[in-house]
C-alpha cells in the first residue's frame, strides 16, 4: 500500500482469463505468468481497478515482490523462463537460459497500443535470423499512431530500430483510420527461435510512452523444423 491508500497486488497465475484493465499486457503470454494490478479508493470519476495486466511469455514466470513508488509507480520482481519475456528499456534484453530474473516498472500512464505484425497477414511468421518484419501500429480510439516518433520504436528484446526510410502512413486494417507500418531488420530484433509474441515500445511526437505486442510463430529453425 502506499501513503495514498492504493493497494497494489502481485503474483502469478496459469488462467486465460485472468481479468484485464488498462493492460500493459492484456493476454497471458503463455503456461504461468505473472500479474499485477492497483485498487485505489473508487469514486464517480475513478473507477477502482487502476489496471490489472498479465506480465510473461511463453514459458513460466513467478513473481517474487512487488511495491510502489510516491508517484504510483508499480515495480514488480521474479524470475522467467522464457525467451520472450516482454521487455522496454532492457539492462539485459535478451533471456540469458534457464531462470532469469526480471524487473519491470508500471506506470499508471502508460499507453497500450494495438500492433499488427506482418499486416493483413494472420499467422505472423517470422525467420529469426534472415530478412525483415513489418509491423503496423494501429490507429484506435484510443490512440493516433500517426502520432507517433518513428525514431523511438523499438522492437523485440534486442531493441531493433526501424530501417531508416522504412516508415509508412498507411491504411492497413481498412477502417479508414491512417495506421503507421515500420521495417526492422529480423536478426537485429533479437527475436528468438520458439518466441510466441514480440514486444514493441516507443513514444508519441508529444513523449507519451507506449507498449504493444502482438503473436509470432517462428520458423526456417533447425532447432524446431516446419511443421
Ligand atoms: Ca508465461
Ligand atoms: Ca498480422
Ligand atoms: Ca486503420
Amino acid at each position: 500500500m502506499d501513503g495514498a491508500g492504493n493497494v497494489y497486488v502481485a503474483g502469478y497465475t496459469g488462467s486465460a482469463d485472468f481479468p484485464t484493465v488498462r493492460a500493459v499486457q492484456a493476454q497471458r503470454g503463455g503456461g504461468v505468468d505473472a500479474f499485477a494490478f492497483k485498487l485505489r479508493e473508487a469514486s464517480s470519476l475513478k473507477p477502482a481497478l487502476a489496471y490489472s495486466t498479465y506480465l510473461g511469455g511463453s514459458d513460466f514466470e513467478v513473481l517474487r515482490g512487488v511495491t510502489a513508488d510516491a508517484r504510483g509507480n508499480t515495480y514488480v520482481v521474479g524470475y522467467t523462463n522464457s525467451i520472450d519475456f516482454p521487455v522496454a528499456n532492457p539492462a539485459q534484453g535478451t533471456h540469458g537460459g534457464g531462470e532469469d530474473g526480471f524487473v519491470t516498472k508500471i506506470s499508471p500512464d502508460q499507453i497500450t497500443v494495438t500492433i499488427d505484425v506482418s499486416p493483413g497477414s494472420k499467422w505472423n511468421y517470422v525467420v529469426p535470423q534472415w530478412g525483415v518484419i513489418s509491423v503496423a501500429i494501429l490507429t484506435t480510439e484510443a490512440f493516433d499512431a500517426t502520432t507517433v516518433d518513428d525514431s523511438t520504436v523499438r522492437l523485440g528484446p534486442s531493441g531493433a530500430k526501424r530501417i531508416p526510410s522504412s516508415t509508412a502512413l498507411r491504411d492497413v486494417d481498412r477502417d479508414g483510420d491512417t495506421d503507421v507500418v515500420l521495417v526492422f531488420r529480423t536478426r537485429e530484433t533479437g527475436i528468438k527461435c520458439g518466441a510466441k509474441q514480440v514486444t514493441l515500445v516507443g513514444a508519441t511526437l508529444a513523449g507519451e510512452m507506449f507498449t504493444g505486442y502482438d503473436a509470432i510463430r517462428t520458423i526456417l529453425c533447425s532447432s524446431s523444423p516446419i511443421r
